[in-house]
């Protein structure tokens, strides 16, 4: 029976790219939003990418999702982002050779503040902004600036596969299903000085430093493995990572619209102003968050940081202001 809900708008930057092309067919499936759920699509692209996403919605439409009541396929902002509900910006300019991280930031800085307006311009007043083209965190700052007349707080940036590949390493270390790990925040920035806060977390139920006695390979090859993740797959595969990276979009944006259960959180990048732990203001920084019935997050209060995870949490703040000098600009 077709459902009874009025469809929302789903707007995907990039989409036809390795992510997108991962990340489109569960959402329009209701893997996301929920499987009475209908949505329309609203894929964003270059004006030479839109032809591949033509082709996309090919296969799109060919998959015959009872759940999609309209692809539209666009290099126009507006668009993309008219009356959306959600928006996963995927899209960015990947770094080429002999480009410096700071034309990177750069570059990309333009298409953020681009979007960010074309956003605050068209979309829902309380559309939720997934930002997961690199660099994620800065790109959703520049992009969170424009935000007047929609909810700045709904401005975030990925680090839930961090928290994905930190889960599967314990989950492996420990001999257990990964559904048995619980509590595994990212603290920081979505590169490689984030910093996966073992000491907070639980395996079973218990405290994963009880369950997990070898404190050199938690303090050690455990966060080197998760933070060079990225790298790691890319010698493996010689591409990015794509089908994890499209699914870690999918669970932040999926729990993002459901309230978190009893002794879970989820790692959300999102604004530091406010926060409880002396982390400096005016960053899109990751933390352990929870969300409500109303579908808002909020960061978990009462979490106890040791001095080497303070350490770490706050070396990757200093990571996320050098970031922000160097777009400053952009932000005026
Ligand atoms: P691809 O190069 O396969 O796809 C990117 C697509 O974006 C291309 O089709 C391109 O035409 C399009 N695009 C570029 N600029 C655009 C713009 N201004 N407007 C609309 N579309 C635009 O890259 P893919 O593997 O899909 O990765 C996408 C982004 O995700 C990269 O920036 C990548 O670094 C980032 N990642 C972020 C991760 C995270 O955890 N936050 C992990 C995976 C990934 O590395």
């Amino acid at each position: 029976m077709p459902s009874q809900k009025s469809p929302i708008r789903v707007a995907v930057t990039g989409a036809a790219g390795n992510i997108g092309y991962s990340l489109l067919f569960p959402i329009a499936a209701g893997q996301v939003f929920g499987a009475d759920q209908p949505v329309i699509l609203q894929l964003l692209e270059v004006p030479q990418g839109v032809q591949f996403l033509e082709g996309v919605k090919m296969e799109l439409q060919d998959s015959a999702f009872g759940l999609v009541q309209d692809i539209i396929c666009t290099s126009d902002l507006d668009v993309a982002f008219g009356d959306a509900d959600a928006a996963f910006l995927v899209g960015s300019k990947p770094r080429g050779p002999g480009m410096e991280r700071a034309d990177l930031l750069s570059q990309n800085g333009q298409i953020f503040i681009g979007q960010g307006q074309a956003i605050d311009r068209s979309a829902k007043e309380g559309v939720k902004v997934l930002v997961v083209g690199n660099p994620c965190n800065t790109n959703c700052l520049i992009a969170a600036h424009q935000a007047k007349r929609t909810r700045r707080a709904n401005y975030t940036a990925m680090t839930r596969l961090d928290q994905n590949r930190a889960m599967a390493q314990v989950a492996l270390k420990a001999g257990v299903g990964v559904s048995q790990v619980s509590r595994l925040a990212i603290w920081g920035n979505h590169s490689p000085t984030m910093y996966p806060d073992f000491e907070n977390a639980a395996v079973g139920g218990e405290r994963l430093t009880r369950v997990i006695t070898d404190e050199a390979w938690l303090k050690g090859d455990f966060i080197k493995t998760v933070q060079q993740r990225g790298k790691a797959i890319i010698e493996a595969r010689g591409k990015s990572s794509a089908a994890s990276a499209a699914w870690a979009a999918i669970d932040h944006m999926r729990d993002w619209h459901r309230p978190t259960p009893a002794g879970e959180w989820v790692s959300m990048a999102i604004s530091s102003d406010g926060n409880p732990y002396g982390i400096p203001e005016g960053l899109i920084y990751s933390f352990p968050c929870v969300v409500d019935a109303s579908g808002d997050y909020s960061i978990v209060g009462g979490v106890e940081l040791s001095e080497f995870a303070r350490g770490k949490a706050l070396a990757s703040a200093q990571e996320l202001i050098e970031e922000r000098d160097a777009i400053k600009d952009m932000l005026s």
